[in-house]
């Protein structure tokens, strides 16, 4: 039997347990607190897969042999990993980091994320520009699209550690916004168009 590892698509099993996310509001209140509309206005996986943005739920208490995790890197191609701790006592230069992480930007390559401990926040643009916050928690393996528009907040318990992967030699420069001349830029448009291209 081959086992066929499809993001969070799985009726039943572990790996299709949703993140939460929402449309967020446009307070000025701090980027740690969850923003949501009232009434919450939810956004499903459906919604984030339109956009290119792809989730699995793991266990992250056995990430250094799970046999799952194994088989995504091997499907993905993603042979790079680390592990970053960010907290005020362990990540160097915290603040200016968490400062740059907020900031509107995109990358080149995909940024694939797998929260080991804690929990934090991934922002990412719909189609018409608007917000979406997901809740990503302990054991949430997330991937974000080359191209799209985005930016990362721990929340209020400030803390959280997580697994970056990558597809061969990593690259972790980010483009703030506008950074539209990006073939990657118009590729990830065009194919929000289209899904099929
Ligand atoms: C990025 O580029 O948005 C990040 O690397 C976020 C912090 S890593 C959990
Ligand atoms: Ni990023």
């Amino acid at each position: 039997m081959t086992l066929e590892l499809s993001p969070g698509v799985e009726p039943g099993d572990a790996s299709s347990q949703a993140m939460e996310a929402w449309y967020m509001d446009d307070s000025e209140e701090d980027q740690r607190e969850p923003h949501r509309l009232v009434p919450n206005q939810p956004v499903s996986p459906d919604r984030l897969r339109e956009l290119g943005v792809f989730h699995w739920k793991l266990n992250a208490d056995i990430y250094e042999t799970d046999p799952e995790l194994e088989l995504i890197r091997k499907e993905q191609g993603y042979s790079y990993m680390d592990i970053i701790s960010i907290h005020k006592d362990t990540l160097a230069n915290y603040e200016e980091k968490l400062k740059m992480f907020f900031e509107e930007h995109l990358h080149l390559d995909d940024e694939i994320r797998y929260i080991l401990d804690g929990q934090a926040y991934f922002d990412v643009r719909d189609k018409e520009e608007r917000w979406i916050r997901i809740a990503m928690t302990k054991g949430d393996l997330i991937t974000l699209p080359a191209g799209i528009y985005h930016r990362f907040t721990l929340d209020r318990t400030n803390y959280t550690k997580a697994m970056r992967l990558f597809v061969g030699e990593p690259v972790w420069k980010a483009y703030n916004r506008p950074a539209d001349d990006f073939d990657i830029r118009q590729k990830y448009v065009a194919s929000l168009q289209d899904p099929g291209a």
